[in-house]
């Protein structure tokens, strides 16, 4: 299991990763939507340490943080998002498909998708007589897609081995989660389907690991699903380019100022893990070594017209 000291480095690693996507948009070498999890990133680095190779985990739209605590390589996913043949995918499928089948791990676009995906890795688990879990993470709206009941209902009557992690940021898209939902949380709606509800703070990356460890050990005990709704707050649009005007200024500037980087690092030096000067040097260290990797990256080719039909038809012709 990952140490305070660790999680910390993978939220700075998180950050940086987004921030060197983000250079991608501004540049335009970057098309289509591009969406961020700053902000929310104690959540990604609270399930680091926890999955096997074999245990699946099937993401959303909001997915790079994911896809780093599953294990997934960083400069393959970097290529993806910026299209390259190089990346995961060859550069086909871009950020809302980042795939690696050798980790299990998949992402949608589509609102709820992941979550059947999920239940049946969940029962291939079971029929093969494996410990191996399954994780689903997904956003606010997502709970509300028939995909998520649906899920939930077969996980909760076969006890699969599921580990739901909702990352409520209060908002989907221009919704309040307020607007959405007849329960005041999510973590209530478990005993619908016989699953261990639990709520935690977003920001506390121990919370998480904490909440994330548990509901691991319970599904690989056979002890059925579990639901962990993460409280977070996106910091920057649904997507970039969103004009993000259902917020008040107000709101994003009070809740912005609650940054899970700047606690998770108080705490570090709290307890005396790390001096100021050491997280300094890793911080610069960490920001160096992504520069790097995009650096690499713009130099690698991307996937060339005549490769638009590959996969498409069967046999490739
Ligand atoms: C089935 C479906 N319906 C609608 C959309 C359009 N859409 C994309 S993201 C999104 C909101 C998702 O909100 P949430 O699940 O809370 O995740 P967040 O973006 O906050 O991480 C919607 C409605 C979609 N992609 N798929």
């Amino acid at each position: 299991m990952a140490t305070l000291r660790q999680r910390y480095s993978y939220m700075v690693w998180m950050r940086e990763f987004e921030l060197a996507c983000l250079e991608g948009v501004a540049t335009r070498e970057i098309h289509g939507e591009l969406h961020t999890a700053i902000g929310q990133e104690a959540i990604g680095a609270g399930m680091a340490g926890f999955l096997r190779a074999d245990d699946a985990m099937c993401s959303t739209h909001r997915n790079h943080l994911h896809a780093i605590a599953k294990g997934v390589d960083m400069r393959k996913m970097l290529a993806e998002i910026f299209e390259r043949e190089s990346g995961l995918c060859g550069g086909f499928g871009g950020h809302m498909h980042l795939m690696d089948s050798s980790l299990k791990f998949s992402a949608t676009g589509i609102v709820g998708a992941g979550m059947p995906v999920a239940a049946g890795h969940a029962y291939a688990s079971r029929l093969r007589g494996s410990d191996s879990v399954a994780v689903a993470v997904v956003g606010d709206g997502a709970v509300n897609t028939g995909a998520f009941h649906e899920a939930m209902n077969i996980a909760g009557v076969l006890k699969l081995p599921l580990v739901v992690v909702v990352e409520n940021n209060e908002w989907a898209i221009s919704v309040p989660f307020s607007a959405a939902s007849a329960t005041e949380t999510i973590a209530e709606r478990a005993q619908m389907w016989a699953a261990q509800g639990m709520r935690v703070d977003g920001n506390d990356v121990e919370a998480v690991a904490s909440a994330f460890g548990e509901a691991v050990a319970r599904a690989r005990r056979g002890e059925g699903p579990t639901i962990i709704e993460a409280m977070c707050y996106r910091f920057r649009g649904h997507f970039e380019g969103d004009a993000d005007t259902y917020r008040t200024e107000q709101e994003k500037e009070d809740r912005r100022s609650v940054d899970p980087l700047a606690i998770t690092r108080k705490k570090v030096l709290d307890s005396q893990l790390a001096t100021q000067a050491e997280l300094e040097a890793e911080e610069s260290s960490i920001a160096r070594e992504v520069k790097k990797m995009l650096g690499e990256v713009r130099l690698d080719p991307k996937p060339s017209s005549e490769m638009a039909l590959q996969h498409v038809f069967v046999g490739g012709e």
